[in-house]
């Protein structure tokens, strides 16, 4: 089929019919299933994978682990549930989130609403039925009214078109779709890609395998997670907190409370006015140093103009430099994990442990690939243009097709049955990430245009589904069959989206990366996530439903 054909009028037979259809059981779909049907819906999800958790139940590489505070790091909407969960360390282990999602998923009885191990292969918008006409890869046909996207942001892997590939003899897998049997890492071990994924698994690998060998396109800044075992005592008192930890989560910037039993106790000590920030080009490079020494990587932080201007990013990049050469033993290993050409918060800030240490270790080789490209990949291994690597095993630490990808995997069609792949050829437009104008009655939790990966994604999850939730009682309660955003509000908050992010770092001219769509050949290169803020974005969109809907057509 064609885009442009119509597969709307086709007869669906044996269909099952709910109020709603969600996609995805990962943390949006299963609080969607639960909000909805406490709200009187009857709802079916459809999962790809066997079980709840998405992310956390795709991604089980050696390492997985999130960069957000657990006791942050969970569902808020639930008071009883917040008591039920114990965390074990700051920032939880893969296991453990997967562990927490398949805990809500039994306490609120959630798995009788989902199909596993099923994908949504296309959702087709009946207009005059004002339906949406859902198919999946079992060949199961259902409809509703509404259909919510809660496909994740980085659901899509991203598996480079390299020659050869189909030819190596050994498992090739990607961080993102790590199989649930576990793999036996234990011979020679290629791993392509440190972002966050790469840099998480690398040093877990290295201790496993006979020999490691990482290649890596591009150098990146990632700093130590100092992570912990949580203590009791901290859990206690966030337990005890919850309510206000909460609110200030949701209506911070980024989904972080900034809460903390410590901190609150010295605040009160100290109450007073606090220092103002320096510049660190106003520093000497002795100051700097001393700075480093003394703040670690806080230090880019503590001084104001890092984020703010190319000038000083420059010089936080060299402090950078410094600190990778310190760590790495070899010279020109150091030198090859020094970022360079593009500023400190343009990509993804990652974090690790022992990252740069592992490079010290002899069963570990970096293969520089700006010294000599991917040329093939063989039978035996990967080639090139330096030398051929032998490998047992090859791993895809590359990404995702991030926030679009997972929507245009889907044959999504709304009026006239014009694709949503062919609406966004030229770039994602929505209007506050929650709709697509053409698309009626059709959701996207932490899509483009919304926080979502700039925000601790749970909390921005939850804005999502109560204002979805919020909206279809408004629409069943007062008779109005479809809600769509129109084109000019859609077209206004792209431009207010593009407006809020000029001057950041994470637009600067050199900077690629997945928020641009530059991990990807041929993607359009548009800054995708909102960068207003958490806080403001949720004020917005309280302040479009008090205007009636404004932006949006209810028909
Ligand atoms: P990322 O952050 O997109 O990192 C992917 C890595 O793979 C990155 O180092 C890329 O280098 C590299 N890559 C991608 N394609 C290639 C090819 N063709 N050749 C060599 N290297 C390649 O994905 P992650 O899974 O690590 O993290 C995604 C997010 O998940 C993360 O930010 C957290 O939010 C959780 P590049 O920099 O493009 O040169």
């Amino acid at each position: 089929m064609t885009s442009t054909e119509s597969s709307a009028t086709a007869t669906f037979h044996d269909v099952a019919s709910y109020d709603a259809v969600v996609v995805g059981a990962g943390f949006a779909g299963m609080y969607l299933i639960h909000k909805l049907r406490q709200d009187g819906l009857s709802v079916r999800a459809i999962e790809a994978g066997t079980d709840v958790g998405g992310t956390w139940y795709w991604n089980r590489y050696p390492g997985a682990r999130c960069d957000v505070p657990s006791m942050e790091y969970s569902y808020g909407f639930d008071s009883e549930l917040e008591q039920s969960w114990e965390w074990t360390e700051i920032m939880a282990a893969q296991p453990e989130i997967l562990g927490y999602a398949r805990h809500v998923a039994d306490r609120f009885d959630l798995r009788r609403h989902i199909s596993f191990s099923t994908r949504v292969v296309a959702a087709v918008f009946d207009e005059e039925r004002a339906t949406w006409m859902v198919s999946t890869d079992r060949g199961d046909r259902l409809e509703a009214p509404f259909c919510i996207m809660a496909t994740g942001a980085l659901s899509a892997a991203n598996i480079p078109d390299i020659a050869g590939l189909e030819r190596f003899r050994g498992p090739v897998l990607h961080t993102g779709a790590w199989p649930k049997q576990g793999v036996d890492l234990s011979g020679r071990v290629g791993i392509i890609g440190t972002g966050s994924s790469g840099v998480q698994a690398i040093p877990v690998i290295a201790e496993q395998a006979e020999h490691l060998f990482v290649f890596q396109r591009t150098p990146g800044f990632t700093f130590p997670a100092n992570n912990k075992a949580l203590r009791p005592d901290v859990q206690q008192a966030y337990k005890e907190n919850y309510a206000e930890v909460r609110e200030r989560q949701r209506h911070s910037p980024n989904g972080f409370s900034n809460w903390s039993p410590i901190r609150k106790a010295s605040l009160r000590e100290t109450d007073g006015p606090r220092p103002a920030r320096p510049e660190i080009r106003t520093d000497t490079p002795e100051q700097r140093k001393q700075a480093w020494r003394t703040y670690g990587f806080g230090v880019f932080q503590r001084y104001s103009d890092v984020y703010q201007d190319l000038d000083a990013n420059a010089l936080a990049v060299d402090l950078f430099a410094d600190h990778v050469h310190e760590v790495v033993t070899d010279p020109a290993v150091a030198e090859s994990l020094t970022p360079e050409g593009y500023p400190l918060g343009c990509k993804r800030q990652v974090l690790d442990t022992n990252f740069f240490e592992t490079f010290n270790r002899a069963n570990v080789t970096l293969v520089d690939l700006r010294r000599g490209a991917i040329v093939e990949i063989t039978e035996t291994g990967l080639r090139t243009t330096e030398g051929h690597y032998e490998l047992d095993t090859l791993i895809f630490a590359t990404g995702f097709d991030a926030m679009t990808g997972a929507l245009e995997r889907i044959d999504l069609r709304g009026r006239g049955a014009v694709a949503l792949r062919d609406v966004w050829a030229n770039g994602p437009s929505t209007y506050l990430g929650l709709q697509v104008a053409g698309f009626p009655n059709l959701f996207t939790v932490t899509g483009p245009g919304s926080p979502s990966v700039l925000a601790n994604v749970i909390v921005a999850i939850e804005q999502h589904v109560e204002w979805i939730a919020a909206c279809i009682g408004h629409l069943r309660a007062n008779g109005f069959r479809t809600i769509e955003a129109t084109a000019p509000a859609a077209q206004a908050w792209g431009l207010h989206v593009n407006e809020v992010a000029e001057g950041t770092m994470y637009v600067a001219p050199t900077c690629n990366s997945w928020y641009l769509g530059a991990n990807i050949e041929g993607k359009a290169r548009m800054f995708l996530p909102y960068v207003g803020g958490l806080g403001r974005y949720r004020a917005r969109c309280e302040e479009v439903v008090a205007n009636g809907y404004e932006g949006f057509t209810l028909a």
